[in-house]
């Protein structure tokens, strides 16, 4: 392999909807630029970028895949990211780590949710972007009307470089634009002298030298053109349309020679070290994109494969990085010895000497680096921005198939969101449940499938519980004596109590004992305890010896117990007070076991008086959608119980809408608002209190719990 310089580099993530064969295009580019000795496809499972099993099972890419290829001296990296908007992580990642995003369009579907949804997550990051209309061989092409679209929708500096000399079954070749072409059929689908015009009026809006020649001339020149062009490219002045065929190999070799050409090379682009500088106090020196510049990289994708074992991926932003190095990990503070570089094209790979900006290697066996890794040789090196990815929200909570599979799916779930930074895994205190959350039920399917090709384990998923609580409405009593003889040593213990609803802003053992566990409520108080987790108190009361001391503590586990387990469906108990007033005991019969057991069995029955009801936890909703949807989801939100508290428009992309609902009604919103906003709506949610259940969905959720019985009344 030659050995490169910064200029030469070019970093580019190949973007789009679904299918519209970006995969293909990094095959059919990789060929053409003899980086690999046949063309792949992902039809029959023999593409360098489909390279997973579960991709090729599913034909749909699921990962980003880094591919490499030399074309005309410049060193391209091309990362084939997946379209699904379920893979969302993946594409944002590789969108991290390049200069210019190519959004590939299929010319039989034309501009599609994620064309769109692309197309402003590149410009957010401020990369450059093209545009290609592949699939150009396929039947029913309407050509002009995607290019006119692809112009109305993003705007009319969205302009031809070259296009199909036919349509269809005959599409041969693409007729340049940027050049005046002599030699052009008159069956073209597309008017050539209007696409130089848009192309030459998208340029001269810019450049005024370029603007009053054009006035008074009527055109410029090829070379005025091709001068103009890089500052416009630039600085998305211009945005390049290109047209492929990536399965009958048409226009690729145009579309390579352009990447190579007006691919931006990271010294040109400066974006992703804007204001960043190494040093402090008076010595700081700006991070450059340049070799001589000190070194920092960024770890934008991991990988814990099965087979290769753990990867991870870092574009260099300046400096240098040698094999065998020792470099830091600002995020952490930690130092890590780094063995070879790899350079990946897929599933190969090859040693490299030198890692220069703007370059992507691979380091093997490196544990502690995670995705959004800042990494340098110095400890006062600059942070780069944090990389932003959707919050997952859609929850399952998984069980293993097998029994004793949990610490191991547990160990395999985390391994996996390590590498994907839409996956979260949680343990539910309350619930007790193991939480997976992702951005739908596809991308945990495809997570739950990766489980079992890679660590061969089961699991069974469901949604998740909803983490209601019990409490009480009004005060009550009970007793109960729990008495056994079964031959030898017997078991006895009687236990009188009451039972209070205990107010819900008492945080603490000082505001309990002032406001309501004290001498002017209960004259002979002995002692309280107070456990503000679930705002539980218990009073000892016991006048005269009635139950010795030393029982107290198993009647305050036994009441407790039920707390944690709930009485009416099975979910935790809280703001209840509990006064042990009396009770009986034997002098040989007696034991904490016994008194623990009548503890529980009183609580349980002067629960059921005291109006028991169930808490739902009712969320804050933060939702973010385009504009034009808002009358769906404002529509929407009262069908969920929802109250809206608040909405601002802040452009036409931008509605945002605040309100708050019962968290059993929004735990599938994800896929709600997917549907009311095409895709464009996303959302953020947290705890915001606990409020009654209405009485109906309360009598349901009763009838609906599996709570068992004590075995020991
Ligand atoms: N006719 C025609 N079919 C194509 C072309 N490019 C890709 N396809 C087909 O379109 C389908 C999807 O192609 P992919 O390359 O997997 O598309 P993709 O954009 O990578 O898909 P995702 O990664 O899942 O978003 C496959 O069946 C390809 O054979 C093309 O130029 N012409
Ligand atoms: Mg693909």
């Amino acid at each position: 392999m030659n050995k490169h310089m910064v200029d030469d580099v070019r970093d580019i993530a190949l973007v789009g909807h679904r299918s519209a064969g970006k995969t293909s295009l990094a095959d059919a580019l990789l060929f053409k630029a003899h980086a690999v000795d046949r063309l792949g496809s992902v039809d029959d499972g023999t593409s360098a970028g489909d390279i997973d099993e579960d991709e090729k099972r599913h034909h749909f890419s699921i990962d980003t895949h880094v591919l490499h290829a030399d074309h005309g001296g410049k060193h391209l990296n091309i990362l084939d990211t997946p379209g699904t908007p379920d893979f969302i992580g993946a594409a944002l990642e590789a969108m991290s780590a390049v200069e210019t995003a190519v959004i590939v369009v299929s010319a039989v579907n034309g501009i599609e949710v994620d064309t769109r949804r692309m197309f402003f997550e590149a410009g957010k990051r401020g990369l450059a972007r093209a545009f290609v209309i592949n699939k150009i061989d396929a039947e029913g092409v309407q050509f002009s009307s995607v290019v006119d679209s692809i112009r109305e929708a993003f705007g009319k500096n969205c302009v031809l470089f070259n296009m199909p000399n036919n349509l269809g079954v005959n599409f041969s070749g693409v007729i340049d634009i940027v050049h005046k072409s002599t030699n052009v059929p008159t069956t073209f689908p597309y008017d050539q002298r209007e696409a130089r015009t848009q192309l030459i009026e998208a340029v001269v809006e810019v450049n005024e030298t370029l603007l009053d020649k054009y006035l008074n001339d009527g055109t410029i020149s090829d070379a005025e053109l091709e001068e103009a062009l890089p500052r416009c490219l630039l600085a998305g002045y211009v945005v390049p349309i290109f047209c492929t065929s990536a399965k009958r190999d048409r226009g690729i070799k145009e579309l390579l020679d352009a990447l190579e050409k007006y691919g931006l090379s990271p010294s040109v682009s400066r974006k992703k070290l804007e204001g960043l500088s190494f040093g402090s106090n008076g010595t700081t020196k700006l991070a450059e994109p340049t070799e001589a510049s000190e070194f920092l990289g960024h770890v934008f994708k991991v990988v814990n494969d099965r087979y290769v074992g753990h990867l991870s991926f870092i574009r260099v932003l300046s400096g240098v990085l040698t094999p065998n190095h020792t470099i830091i990990d600002l995020n952490n503070g930690k130092s890590i010895r780094v063995g070879q570089l790899l350079q990946m094209n897929g599933k190969t790979h090859v040693p490299i000497q030198e890692a220069v900006p703007g370059d992507i290697v691979a380091v093997s066996k490196v544990d502690g680096l995670h995705i959004g890794d800042t990494i340098a040789f110095r400890a006062d090196a600059p942070m780069v921005a944090d990389m932003h990815f959707p919050v997952p929200m859609y929850g399952v909570a998984v069980t293993p198939k097998h029994r004793g599979d949990e610490q191991k799916i547990a160990t395999g779930l985390h391994k996996i969101a390590e590498e994907d930074m839409t996956v979260k895994i949680t343990h539910d205190p309350q619930t007790h449940e193991m939480v997976m959350c992702g951005v739908s039920q596809l991308h945990l399917d495809v997570v739950q499938e990766r489980l079992k090709h890679r660590y061969d384990l089961d699991m069974i998923t469901k949604e998740p519980k909803v983490p209601y609580r019990e409490t009480i409405g009004t005060k009550a009593e009970a007793d109960y004596k729990h008495k056994k003889q079964t031959g030898g040593r017997g078991q006895f213990a009687e236990v009188h109590m009451r039972l209070y609803p205990l107010p819900r802003d008492i945080k603490t053992q000082d505001q309990l004992e002032a406001n309501f566990a004290n001498k002017s409520n209960f004259e002979k108080m002995r002692a309280v305890h107070y456990d503000p987790l679930m705002n539980f108190a218990i009073i000892d009361h016991i006048v005269g010896g009635t139950i010795p001391n030393n029982f107290l503590p198993a009647i305050e586990k036994g009441c407790k117990e039920m707390m944690e387990r709930g009485v009416l469906a099975g979910y935790r108990i809280q703001d209840v007070a509990v006064e042990v007033h009396f009770g009986k005991y034997h002098d040989v019969d007696s034991s904490d076991a016994a008194f623990k057991t009548a503890a529980r069995q009183a609580f349980k029955k002067a629960f059921l008086t005291a109006q028991p009801s169930l808490l739902e936890p009712v969320v804050k909703l933060e939702i973010t959608i385009p504009t034009k949807y808002t009358g769906a989801v404002l529509g929407d939100l009262p069908t969920r119980r929802a109250h809206i508290d608040n909405q601002k428009t802040l452009s036409a992309e931008a509605t945002i809408i605040h309100a708050r609902a019962p968290l059993s009604e929004v735990s599938r919103y994800a896929a709600v608002l997917s549907g009311l906003t095409q895709g464009h709506g996303s959302y953020s949610m947290e705890l915001s209190h606990y409020d009654p259940v209405p009485a109906s969905v309360q009598q349901q959720i009763v009838a609906k719990s599996e709570l068992k019985d004590d075995d020991d009344e």
